[in-house]
């Protein structure tokens, strides 16, 4: 039998649970989430690979409107993940709103076929819930498939991806066997310091953080790695919010990284955080390259 393999966009709203799915997908914590939205600010893929297929599944940025440089920019790398992928699950949370009508425009201009995967039904009173969701879609686009599922919950993932083979055309396996994303070490880890501190903020905070990891040095005498990470914020303001009462709030945010970092790395770390301010990055092309905004 011929091998098979496919690249597998997800897309959609911002927090309607694409980083969950990918991770479910993949049985593997390589895209962090949160409930703000923005959360995920740059494209990353998850494989799995089986003896006669290989799914690369490419997360994205939630596709909004975006004011500022940084979510013009992760909105383009979103709209971008369309081109050259096999097949696209565009996930959703709710009715058809304004947002999903936006997004549904750029598929008029790709001839892939688009799965409407419809997530979180865990929240979801009845199936005549599910029913009405899926009536207020249909017409719209000549989709695939239909798919209810609960990523947090990992049902119906099962059924996903038995829709998802038939699609996947003849090709090599592009990635060997052991690698299940492409995000490196260091990514994750600044990544992993970035979900605590969205999970621990509020309001204006979460978006206005950058994580960038300056230091990874082994230390043979303790059998760790030192890890000095960098948070930069916009102002003097939000450092205080962050560093909190008597160091708290930093103290936490270093205490549940280093927690994370060792369970999903399986690395004993040494971490220092150290907080910049710097005004405006978000509007500074150098800055959101710098760190870690956009494809890389
Ligand atoms: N109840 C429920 N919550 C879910 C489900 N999937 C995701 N969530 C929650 O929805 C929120 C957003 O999840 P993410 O995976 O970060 O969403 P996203 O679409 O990647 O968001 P962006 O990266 O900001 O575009 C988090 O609080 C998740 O725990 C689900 O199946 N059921
Ligand atoms: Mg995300």
């Amino acid at each position: 039998m011929s091998y098979h393999s496919g690249f597998i966009a997800i897309v959609g709203r911002p927090n309607v649970g694409k980083s969950t799915l990918l991770n479910a997908l993949i049985g593997k914590k390589v895209a962090i989430t949160s409930d703000k939205p923005q959360t995920t600010r740059h494209r990353i893929s998850g494989l799995i690979t089986h003896e006669d297929y290989q799914m690369i599944f490419v997360d994205t940025p939630g596709m909004h409107k975006g004011k500022d440089l940084l979510n013009q920019t992760i909105d383009k790398i979103a709209v971008s993940s369309l081109k050259d992928v096999d097949v696209v699950l565009f996930v959703v949370d709710k009715l058809m709103g304004k947002a999903e009508a936006h997004i549904m425009r750029y598929f008029e201009n790709i001839k892939v076929p688009v799965f409407l995967v419809i997530n979180k039904i865990d929240q979801l009173a009845s199936k005549n819930e599910i029913d009405e969701l899926i009536l207020s879609y249909m017409g719209r686009h000549p989709f695939e498939g239909y798919y209810p599922i609960s990523a947090k919950d990992k049902t119906y993932l099962e059924k996903l991806k038995d829709g998802l083979i038939s699609y996947l055309p003849e090709g090599p396996q592009f990635y060997p066997d052991t690698m299940d994303s492409d995000q490196s070490e260091t990514t994750l880890m600044a990544e992993f310091i970035r979900e605590k501190i969205l999970h621990l903020t509020e309001q204006e905070v979460p978006h206005s953080v950058a994580v960038v990891i300056e230091r990874l040095e082994e230390n043979k005498k303790n059998k760790t790695l030192d890890v000095d990470a960098l948070i930069i914020v916009e102002r003097s303001s939000q450092k205080k919010i962050l560093i909190g009462q008597q160091g708290q709030k930093i103290k936490e945010i270093g205490m549940l990284a280093r927690k994370e970092i060792n369970y999903e790395l399986k690395k004993k770390i040494h971490l220092l955080l150290w907080i910049k301010i710097k005004k405006d990055w978000r509007n500074r092309e150098s800055d959101l390259k710098a760190y870690g905004v956009g494809d890389f």
